[in-house]
């Protein structure tokens, strides 16, 4: 190794590892729970003075529920290269998920109570990490640029090992918009399709005539595709329509400095996977009453729109519409957007010692300045905090990131 001039230092990593998860498993998930009941109580002695208390049951018990298990193999290196300005972290890793918790979904025709977690299968999440570090030799102009991409690919393997058995999630006023299925992502977006609009009587009428459906084939209406081809346009064309995962994510924090001038700035970049705007239910639709948004008035169907509209013509007695999970509602996740950007001037050393300072520094700062995306969402970036990992994607009713200027000093004594 001594003779590779343009290597400094390499260091091979590998590495395999268990580690359980409870996933918000609740302490009471072993039993069974009984609770009073003030209106299930009885006068059973025939005494109607004196009642007795009744239990109802409002838990359900699993006592083999097991931790959640994640086995990860990583092989990754670290080194350091041409004159130890260009630092290089790899990661690969394959992490398999066994005996996933999920809360049990009960049929409807179960019981109101609370039910357990159990262990319904296994996932599997590939991906690729990578981290380049350049930086220049101490001088009057200097530099530093960091780069992380970091790429996963997530499959689930199992679910209660029944190919059909599905966790829904996502709710909405439509239905779940949230599906996890072994062969496709966890958390991937369930619905119908959506096939263009009836431009024409014609075309309404042919495809009445070809499908039998729920849907009325009406001028200015969408079409929705008939995905398993039985000539039935009904609840079971709903697909897998999309996917929350990003392609990949990355990131570059830049920071350059000439003489007392300093500058950063912090790049972040989220590429592909879609987001779910829930919000376009209630302003997107005749549902609430509430503030609409443009595309209701300019980009309904108009037969000079045509198939360039976005939403089906205005019409009180549309139903279906807005009460089914279509790919409508899907956006492009992806967004590139200019964090973080400051500028700094640092007063020189001699003026410093004059007012009794050991250095003081003046800068601007700006927060959230700039944010490139195609989805009309006010926040691309915004992440469901409560939906948990069944839940991934859906959008609705959120706070967008704000923008921020910063003025700011700071002094050492
Ligand atoms: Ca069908």
């Amino acid at each position: 190794m001594a003779d590779i001039s343009w290597l400094d230092d390499l260091k091979l990593r590998g590495s395999w590892g268990v580690i359980g998860n409870q996933n918000g498993l609740d302490n009471n998930n072993q039993y069974d729970v009984y609770v009073t009941s003030d209106p299930n109580s009885y006068g059973i002695s025939g005494d109607n003075g004196n009642r007795v208390i009744a239990m109802v049951p409002s838990r359900i018990g699993n006592p083999n529920t097991r931790w959640e298990k994640s086995a990860t193999v990583n092989l990754g290196f670290d080194a350091t290269v041409l004159n130890s300005s260009l630092d290089i972290n790899f990661d690969w890793y394959v992490r398999r998920t066994t005996d996933l918790l999920a809360v049990n979904q009960a049929p409807f025709t179960g019981p109101s109570i609370t039910q357990p977690s159990i262990n319904v299968g296994e996932l599997t999440n590939r991906g690729v990490d990578l981290g380049l570090t350049k930086r220049s030799k101490p001088g009057v102009f200097q530099y530093s640029a960091s780069l992380i991409f970091s790429t996963y690919r997530n499959e689930v393997v199992r679910i209660l090992d029944n190919p059909l058995a599905t966790l829904a999630g996502g709710s909405t006023r439509m239905g779940n918009a949230v599906l996890t299925q072994a062969g496709y992502p966890i958390s991937s977006f369930y619905g119908y399709q959506i096939d263009g609009f009836f431009n024409s009587a014609a075309e309404a009428e042919a495809y009445a005539a070809e499908y039998s459906t729920w849907l009325t084939p009406e001028v200015g209406r969408w079409r929705i595709k008939d995905i398993n081809g039985d000539k039935r346009v009904d609840g079971n064309d709903r697909t897998i329509i999309g996917s929350p995962h990003p392609d990949f994510q990355t990131s570059l924090n830049l920071s350059l400095a000439y003489k007392n001038f300093d500058f950063n700035c912090f790049l972040f970049w989220n590429q592909g996977g879609s987001v779910f705007n829930y919000t376009r239910y209630v302003i997107d639709f005749h549902t609430f009453t509430t503030n609409r948004s443009k595309r209701m008035l300019y980009e309904s169907w108009t037969p000079e729109l045509g198939n360039r509209a976005k939403l089906p013509k205005l019409d009180l007695n549309d139903s279906y519409s807005s009460s089914n999970i279509t790919d409508y509602f899907l956006e492009d996740a992806s967004y590139l957007r200019m964090k973080t950007v400051q500028l700094g001037y640092t007063l020189p050393k001699a003026w410093s010692d004059r007012i009794g300072l050991e250095r003081f520094r003046i800068y601007v700062q700006g927060q959230n300045l700039l944010t490139f995306s195609r989805s009309t969402l006010m926040d691309p970036g915004y992440v469901q905090a409560s939906g948990g990992d069944t839940s991934m994607g859906v959008v609705n009713n959120y706070v967008p990131t704000p923008k921020q200027f910063i003025f700011g000093l700071s002094v050492n004594l």
